[in-house]
């Protein structure tokens, strides 16, 4: 396996990998977008994602928009991928960082949940995420890391279609707290069936 990787497996034949990377060039069949709730595209991963996919993806978040309102925090939909390799993004929208006091934790982790939901609908195999709300929306990564992986873990182990979970993650220093995170969860005993292969 390459340097860098790291790889939780989860019975049966799931996979989440932990990789550093631009999510805009991930491979998978659809990628994840840390959005806010007008879907009218924004700094970090939203404007990195609008400005590769191109303007396909403004305008089907305009219809969304249009016909059913602002996208509440924690839930997500789906548009396509525009020029990007990924055929499909789903749009989610994390919590703004309050303390811990607003429901935080329970609002991240559904991002993750309702956005493998989505894709399984879809019927998916593989979908890659970004560090959802741990930029502009000052998520410390920390927890944040611990609350993506336990919900991604927990919720592709109940999936049919999709069997693989990707985080890309933007730098050096994220992709080390979500690897530390993982180890903790594995050695935690909460996850018994889960393991990890890494090369770092
Ligand atoms: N590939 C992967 N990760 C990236 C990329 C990329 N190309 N670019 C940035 N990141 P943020 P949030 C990382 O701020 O905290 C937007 O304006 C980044 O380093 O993009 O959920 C929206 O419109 C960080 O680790 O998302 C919202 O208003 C992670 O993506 C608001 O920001 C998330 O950072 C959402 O804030």
């Amino acid at each position: 396996m390459p340097k860098n990787i790291v790889r939780v497996v989860v019975p049966p034949g799931k996979t989440v990998l932990l990789l550093r990377g631009d999510i805009t060039l991930a491979k998978t069949d659809a990628i994840v977008n840390a959005a806010n709730s007008s879907l009218m595209g924004g700094g970090g991963v939203d404007g990195a994602i609008h400005r590769a996919g191109g303007p396909a993806i403004l305008e089907e978040c305009r219809k969304i928009c249009g016909a059913q309102g602002p996208l509440p925090t924690e839930k997500a939909v789906a548009t396509t991928g525009g020029k990007l390799v990924a055929r499909h993004v789903i749009h989610t929208v994390g919590p703004v960082w309050n303390g811990g006091q607003r429901d935080e934790a329970e609002l991240l982790q559904s991002c993750y949940r309702e956005s493998l939901l989505l894709a399984e609908k879809l019927n998916l195999t593989s979908v890659a995420f970004p560090s959802i709300s741990t930029g502009a929306f000052g998520y410390p990564v920390e927890k944040a890391a611990v609350v993506a992986l336990s919900a991604v873990i927990e919720t592709l182990a109940q999936l049919n279609s999709v069997s693989q979970a990707h985080f890309v993650l933007f730098d050096q220093f994220t992709l080390g707290v979500y690897s530390q995170a993982a180890r903790e969860l594995l050695s935690s005993g909460r996850f018994p069936s889960i393991g990890i292969d890494s090369n770092d």
